[in-house]
């Protein structure tokens, strides 16, 4: 059978330490279960599953300014930013199976290394752009974004070119809660994201000092109301314009299950109702697969332990493979398939 010219790396990574609930390390496993490997290859891709990463187990890790497992959740990070790098450097489109979102990090950077001009696509219901001052949590599942944006590490001297108004904080307290601190186990990494490379579609879980930063830096974000009065439609029309109006670049698409309404992804950690509808997920992931330019995926927060049955696991994961497939060509319309598997004439 003839394949596609690309070819798909699948890269699992079982980390739960981002979070503080066990199980999302089982990610990998359900999605591969639910058939993830034979539905990229009837799409024509030739798949090369690299298996899931061995994360290292750090004896001593203690809280750093209320950041729980820093130097567990970066050297997770680094070896999957190392792991990622290679695979897209090696030329394949990449799907990163969680664990949990502070996998993103690693992620996201080990793309940027080959591809620096990418911009980022983060479907969630949070914004996961906590800083370390303001997390409510100390979990780095929370925050993988602040570790992403430059704009949190040159802070004062744009800041002062910014407008505060509206903010009923002290410049001293916005200050603080916009400056990124250097973390234990991340002196591997630097801010690599500018704020206008960024748009969040389906937030609706927003804590107040994330709120601060979204706004301040100017973030381009759809919250559930967003989708509400636009329609995803307009939602995916002007997002995918602000991101490649002016230039066309590779597409990172960090994907939380937790995203989609916890009726259709009820094995997820931090479910929030109100959540997009299977056919606006679908939805998405159509259109930025439209547009000819995705490069690497996250697929995290699938946590099988939290499902109330077996169906409600596998309705999650099966969910995911969904999600993964749309976003690599299929579609709800059919496609052509290849010639030699259509039935020869009688
Ligand atoms: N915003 C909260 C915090 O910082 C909750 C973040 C939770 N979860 C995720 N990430 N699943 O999207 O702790
Ligand atoms: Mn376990
Ligand atoms: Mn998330
Ligand atoms: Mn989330």
């Amino acid at each position: 059978q003839q394949t596609r010219a690309e070819s798909v790396a699948v890269l699992g990574a079982p980390f739960c330490r981002g979070q503080k609930r066990g199980g999302v390390e089982h990610g990998p496993k359900v999605i591969r279960d639910a058939g993830l490997v034979e539905r990229l290859s009837s799409l024509d891709y030739s798949v090369h599953d690299f298996g899931d990463l061995n994360f290292p187990l750090l004896e001593k890790d203690e809280p750093y300014m209320g950041v729980k497992f820093p130097r567990t959740v970066g050297a997770a990070n680094k070896l999957l930013s190392g792991a990622v790098s290679r695979a897209v450097g090696a030329g394949h489109r990449l799907v990163m199976l969680g664990g949990d979102h502070s996998l993103a990090i690693g992620s996201v950077s080990g793309h940027a290394r080959q591809c620096p001009d990418l911009c980022l696509i983060w479907v969630d219901a949070h914004a996961d752009v906590n800083t370390p001052m303001c997390s409510p949590s100390g979990n780095l599942h929370g925050q993988p974004v602040a570790f992403m944006l430059k704009e949190l590490k040159d802070k004062v001297r744009r800041l002062e070119a910014t407008a505060l108004q509206g903010f009923s904080l002290l410049q001293d307290d916005v200050l603080s809660v916009l400056q990124m601190p250097e973390i234990p186990g991340f002196s591997w990494t630097k801010p690599f994201l500018s704020s206008r490379d960024l748009v969040y579609v389906g937030l609706r879980d927003v804590d107040p000092g994330e709120h601060l930063i979204l706004k301040n830096l100017g973030i381009q974000y759809f919250s559930m109301r967003d989708i509400d009065r636009l329609g995803i439609q307009r939602v995916m029309e002007v997002a995918l314009d602000h991101l490649l109006g002016r230039k066309q670049r590779p597409i990172h698409l960090s994907f939380d299950i937790d995203a989609f309404d916890p009726s259709l992804a009820p094995a997820t950690g931090t479910p929030v109702n109100g959540g997009l509808t299977y056919r606006e997920g679908i939805y998405i992931t159509e259109e930025i697969h439209n547009t000819g330019l995705l490069s690497a995926i996250d697929m995290v927060e699938v946590n099988p332990t939290l499902g109330a049955s077996s169906e409600a696991v596998e309705a999650t994961a099966s969910l995911a493979v969904d999600v993964i497939a749309s976003s690599l060509g299929q579609t709800r319309e059919g496609a052509h398939a290849s010639i030699s598997v259509i039935p020869a004439v009688k």
